[in-house]
């Protein structure tokens, strides 16, 4: 066994014990009310998961295993001479608690590269969608692929004990992790460089590898924007779509295959994880129509009353739960300060940062005005010439299974059960308000 699951299985045998006590003992125990406004309002706040890798604050925003992003960009082990954290340090840290050494990290991006082999059969059912596919269903249905592959999958075929759960989950995971980057640079290579793609170099780490890979900007900087970029979209605490979408399907027993390809289906959507493309969409259809790539603030702000009076929302902007600028967005913002000078697409997310939180305050209704992680992203990947913004979610896909598959793990090893929480009527909403009324 690896050390890295030798560790995890310890920590995670012994935390099973506690829960199972803490159900027994202590599961009547009431943590918190519902209120019909939850119900009719997206479910926010409701408790109901247990998320080891990161927690949410709504002002503070995440914490990966209590650390910050301007921790992580201290603390986690780096390339020689680099600036940026190393997601593999990460996932490290998200699994096991413990921030790991140069030689733990550097032990895990080998690990990877040992893992990366992707079936022929992938290749094939990517290469048989049409071309026009967005990238993210050529992702989703490339993951769904390699379900044949999993281990998990064939031991509870053959009659695996519960107990043993927790093992090809952390096999599947390191596998899925291992693969995405070229999974996703195949994607990319495909539909956007005639298909003409770059074989891996394994002398490189996980995210420089990838940046390799996608063949757009050989620059050291762009290998350490993949770093940062990896980093910081990694998790985002269990209840965000994605992540919970991958909890829910997984808690049927389904492999990490399918659970992650589910979640990779939910970060689809414009409100999650497509807003990154949408911000950029926005940006561009707002430049040509002015004309100029540097609107001014006036002209910006004219532009953001346009669209909300065309019954749109901003992209990039608001929050299920944060209530205050995402600290994603301050450090992709501090890095384009320290990296790139004189750039007029990232000027201009500046400025539209200058005036759209007023607009939406302006309103009224709009609970977070803030900018979240997608108004940022896409301008510096222009900046370094990846302008094929339907792409942008894939990028943000890989990511998220770090956090998504390290609590994948977890849950598998603390035993959660089939998730199935209860739905309501909208004549039980009528008579509950109408006795609450009386
Ligand atoms: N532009 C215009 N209106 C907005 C915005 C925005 N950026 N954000 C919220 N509102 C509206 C929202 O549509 C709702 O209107 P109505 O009552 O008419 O339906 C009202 O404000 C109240 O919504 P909130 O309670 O503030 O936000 P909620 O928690 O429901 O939704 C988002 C959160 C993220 C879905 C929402 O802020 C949004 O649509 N943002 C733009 C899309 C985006 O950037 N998504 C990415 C989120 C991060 N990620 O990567 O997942
Ligand atoms: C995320 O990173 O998943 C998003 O910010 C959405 C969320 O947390 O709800």
């Amino acid at each position: 066994m690896d050390a890295l699951k030798e560790k995890f299985f310890e920590k995670s045998s012994a935390l099973r014990t506690e829960m199972r006590a803490i159900a027994k003992e202590q599961g009547d125990t009431v943590v918190d009310q519902v209120k019909l406004g939850q119900i009719l309002g997206g479910a926010r706040g409701v408790k109901m998961m247990i998320w080891e890798t990161s927690a949410l604050d709504p002002i503070k925003g995440i914490r990966f295993r209590g650390y910050s992003i301007p921790e992580l960009r201290e603390k986690l082990p780096k390339v020689p001479g680099g600036k940026e954290p190393l997601p593999e340090a990460l996932f490290w840290l998200m699994l096991v608690g413990e921030i790991p050494t140069v030689e733990q990290t550097n032990w895990l991006s080998k690990e990877w590269m040992s893992r990366m082999a992707i079936p022929e059969h992938t290749f094939q059912v990517i290469d048989a969608l049409p071309i026009s596919t967005h990238p993210m269903v050529q992702f989703s249905i490339a993951i769904t692929s390699l379900e044949s592959t999993s281990h998990f999958s064939r031991r509870y075929a053959e009659g695996m004990n519960k107990k043993d759960y927790w093992d090809p989950t952390y096999e599947d995971a390191m596998n899925l992790v291992a693969r995405l980057p070229r999974i996703a640079a195949y994607i990319y290579r495909r539909v956007f460089h005639d298909g003409k793609h770059i074989a891996p170099d394994p002398s490189l780490d996980w995210s420089g590898n990838f940046a390799h890979m996608l063949g757009i900007n050989d620059s050291a900087d762009f290998k350490s924007l993949m770093r940062l970029y990896l980093t910081i979209h990694a998790d985002h605490e269990g209840g965000n779509a994605s992540a919970h979408t991958a909890h829910l399907v997984g808690s049927t027993l389904s492999s990490v295959y399918l659970s992650y390809a589910g979640a990779m289906n939910s970060l689809s959507g414009p409100l999650h994880g497509l807003a990154n493309q949408e911000v950029i969409k926005w940006v561009f259809k707002m430049t040509d129509s002015l004309g100029t790539t540097t609107p001014t603030k006036e002209q910006i702000a004219t532009y953001v009353q346009k669209t909300l009076d065309e019954g749109k929302v901003i992209p990039g902007y608001g929050h299920a739960v944060l209530r205050e600028p995402d600290p994603r967005f301050t450090a992709q913002r501090v890095f384009a300060q320290e990296y790139i000078k004189g750039s007029d697409i990232i000027e201009t997310i500046w400025k539209t940062f200058d005036v759209v939180p007023d607009i939406l305050k302006g309103l009224g209704k709009v609970k977070n005005p803030w900018p979240n992680v997608d108004a940022h992203s896409g301008a510096i990947l222009v900046h370094y010439g990846m302008k094929e913004f339907p792409f942008y979610t894939v990028l943000f896909g890989v990511s998220r299974a770090l956090g998504v598959l390290a609590a994948a793990c977890w849950s598998r090893a603390l035993g959660m059960p089939l998730e199935r929480p209860k739905s309501v009527t909208s004549d039980w909403v009528k008579e509950t308000a109408k006795k609450a009324a009386s």
